[in-house]
């Protein structure tokens, strides 16, 4: 099993902290998206990461669907995705709120990559706003850092430490230090600390 991943990219990172909790035997690829290598496009069409290769020959794309299918296979540690009911809805809610704030973040930054001439500061502004006014709304869920990760604590933990890495002047965990209590706990899990974005 083969995933094509990129260092700091946010999503890769959910699909890698679950390959550690699950113990998995999987390779790792480094690809950069924006240079179209081969096997990422056979892989993902879109050209994104993180892209899955089973060992079938198989292909999956889309973090949410790669940890789903990472997460049914045979592992003796604990299920990340809540098999039904309001466990389930709640974390795959969490985990959106999660990309939701990675997409956002991700979209920041490529924005100020682009010449001067042509960024657009209400756009960065608008999506600046989102991420803040999800971060608040975290913030009142009370997140307990004693239990166990699931897709939701994962997704959010990848994103918000994307943020911290790449939107620094957000500094909210200055206004929500219970919610940077939790985070900073959080990666404490070797499964975050040996997949931090590489500066
Ligand atoms: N919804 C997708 C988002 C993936 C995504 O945005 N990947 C970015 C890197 S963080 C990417 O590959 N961007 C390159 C591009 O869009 O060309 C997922 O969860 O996997």
């Amino acid at each position: 099993m083969k995933l094509l991943y990129a260092p700091n990219s946010p999503f890769s990172r959910k699909c890698r902290v679950v390959i550690r909790e699950k113990g998995l035997d999987v390779e790792e690829i480094i690809t950069m998206p924006p240079e179209n290598p081969p096997q990422l496009l056979a892989a993902n069409p879109l050209g994104r990461v993180p892209a899955f290769i089973a060992h079938d020959g198989s292909t999956f794309c889309d973090s949410s669907v790669i940890c789903e299918y990472l997460d049914q296979l045979p592992s003796e540690a604990p299920a990340l995705f809540p098999a039904k009911g309001n466990a389930r809805f709640a974390a795959l809610s969490l985990a959106a709120l999660g990309d939701g704030i990675g997409d956002a973040a991700v979209h920041c930054f490529m924005e100020t990559r682009r010449p001067a001439e042509k960024r657009s500061h209400e756009w960065i502004d608008r999506k600046e706003q989102s991420i803040l006014r999800t971060v608040d709304a975290l913030a009142h869920m009370n997140l307990d850092p004693k239990s166990p990760l699931n897709i939701g604590t994962i997704a959010i933990a990848c994103a918000l430490d994307y943020v911290r890495f790449r939107l620094i002047h957000l500094s909210w965990q200055d206004t929500q230090p219970q919610l940077a209590k939790w985070f900073e706990e959080t990666l404490q899990h070797p499964s975050f600390a040996a997949t931090a974005p590489m500066p």
